[in-house]
Parts: structure tokens; sequence; C-alpha cells
């Protein structure tokens, strides 16, 4: 019987990553902790992570399996405070992989594709290639990837991660990140029927919707460790948007919907610095991924859910 603890739990992944747990494993084998009061029916726990005390005492009550590690400061947010981001992301990093390291459980760290920078080839992104990302999130990340490498080497600790592309989803609102705007135009086309989006029109990125993405972290971390060769970084996509696609989709379901741009220079950026379609290749054939959701199937979801979550009458599904 698997035990978990998730950290960043009130976050936009473990919002949606807690529930899938406790499905999987039982309510009361999953404790869902943030630095922020958690609203949930299962175990919960205030947490700061840098307070490695109290981490490795909630450890020692809880006694998981498994530790989903998923508290980071976003793109654009640690643009505005870089320092407190590399305070954040690898301070609460460090503590999770010495609480981990001693309580004797498995780690998932996820990675993103920030972890890229503008001297990475862009279409296609291999998994193994230049990393020289631009923005502080992702000088984190590939930093945490490095040192959860060494820690598994050094250590033998079992941790591992994968690089999510934007994620997309309707439960909690995205905070901070520069593919956020691929959630906000949902809340746009709803509540207003036109959107002001922040980045340009053909500004390619890797998205993903969540449902795929909280079923890679379960699925890598319940795969045999003797096929992962990538361990803590596997590239990891399902479908490369653009504003003007996005908008085309939705204007399948409400025709009126209108757009149009005011760029933010500094998401503008962080976004051309990244990928254009990562390659996740070695994922699908070292533990099996697969997405399912694709374009047209996220926007009919997306749509359907948050109507419902926004009181609003149910769009019709095509
Ligand atoms: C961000 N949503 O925009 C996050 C993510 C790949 C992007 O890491 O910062």
């Amino acid at each position: 019987m698997t035990r978990a603890l998730v950290t960043g739990a009130a976050g936009q992944l473990g919002s949606e990553l807690v529930p899938a747990l406790r499905a999987r494993y039982g309510e009361q084998a999953v404790l869902a902790t943030d630095i922020r009061e958690i609203s949930t029916s299962g175990p919960s726990a205030r947490l700061d992570c840098t307070d490695r005390k109290a981490f490795a005492r909630l450890v020692d009550e809880h006694r998981p399996d498994v530790v989903f590690h998923l508290v980071a400061l976003l793109s654009a947010k640690g643009e505005e405070n870089p320092q407190r981001a590399w305070q954040i992301n690898m301070g609460c990093l460090e503590s999770a992989l010495e609480v981990a390291r001693q309580a004797g459980c498995a780690l998932f760290v996820p990675s993103s594709i920030a972890a890229f920078g503008p001297s990475t080839p862009p279409d296609p992104t291999p998994q193994d290639t230049l990393q020289r990302p631009t923005s502080i999130y992702g000088v984190t990340k590939v930093a945490g990837e490095l040192l959860c490498d060494y820690y598994a080497q050094r250590y033998g600790l079992d941790v591992r991660g994968v690089r999510y592309p934007g994620l997309i989803s309707w439960a909690a609102e995205p905070g901070g990140g520069t593919t956020d705007y691929a959630v906000d135009i949902f809340y746009g086309a709803l509540q207003d029927d036109r959107y002001t989006c922040f980045l340009s029109a053909d500004t390619q990125l890797d998205m993903m919707y969540m449902p795929d993405a909280v079923r890679a972290a379960i699925e890598l971390m319940a795969a045999p460790a003797t096929h992962l060769e990538h361990r803590n970084a596997f590239n990891v996509t399902a479908m490369q948007l653009t504003p003007e696609l996005l908008t085309t989709e939705i204007r399948r379901h409400r025709p009126g919907f209108e757009i149009d741009y005011r760029i933010d220079p500094v998401r503008q950026a962080i976004a051309d610095s990244w990928p254009r379609r990562l390659d996740d290749s070695a994922a699908r054939r070292q533990w099996g991924w697969q997405h399912r959701y694709d374009l047209a199937a996220m926007t009919r979801d997306m749509l359907e859910n948050l109507s419902r979550k926004l009181g609003l009458a149910t769009v019709p599904s095509d």
C-alpha cells in the first residue's frame, strides 16, 4: 500500500494530484501540505519546506513511501525577485532531498521546458541537449535536475522527474507562469467572450492538459526503476499550441469569441527562449508515457468543467 506526501498541494498541479493519489491509494494514505491553509477532506498540514525540521517531522509521522515535491516560484514570478526564487526553489528542494534521503522514501521533483534556453535546438528539442536557460526559474530547474541526479548517484535516492510543458487546468488557477495565458483565455472566453493575450499570436509552446500531467507523475513513480535511463528529467509533452490555434479551437464552441494582444515583454522573452516542440520519445520508450488529451479534447473538457465551476450555463459540446 503506497503512502504519499505532497508539498505545494494547494498549487495548480498539487490541487489535482492529491485527489488522484487518494483515489488510487486511499484518502488517509495521502498527506497534503502547503505553506497556505488547504481546504481538503483528507489529511493536510501547513508546511514551509525551508523548515527542514518541520518537513522531517511530518515525514516521520506520516511515513510516506513517496514524496511529491511541487513547491516552486514559476517563471514570471521568479523574474520579479530572482534571489527569492533561488532561495525558495533550491532551499525547498535541498530540504526535500535531505528529508527523503534520511527517511528512505522515493521523491518526485518536476522539472520544466524552462530548463532549456535560446541556444537549445527548439524543434524538436531532444531529451539530451544543451541547457542554458535565461530565466531564474529555468536556472533553478537545471540546477535541480543536476542535484537530483547527484542524490541518485551518490546516495542511491530513488528520485525521479519529468520536464513538464505548460499545464492547462480548470480546478485551481495558475500563478506567475508564462504559459498561464492558455488557462486565462478560457476564463475570458466564458466570462467576457473576449481575452487580451500577453503573448504574440504565433508564440508556439508545448502544452499538456492537467489529467495527463497528473497521470505522468503517478505512472513515472510506479515504473520499474531499472527501465529509467534518464530518471530525473524526462521530456513529456502532449500538444504544441499558439494563442492563434487555441482561439480557433475555442471559436468552434463560442463563435463570437474575440482576442486582442497586449504583449508583456518579460513573458514574451521567456516564451521565446523555450522550445517549440519537445521530443518525448525517451519517456514513451522507457516507461510507456502516452498523452490522452489533444487540443480538441482539452478545449471541450475545459469549457465544460470551467462553465460548471463558474456557475455558467454549460457550453454545448459538439
Ligand atoms: C510557467 N507554467 O509558465 C510554468 C511552466 C513550462 C512553464 O513551468 O512558468
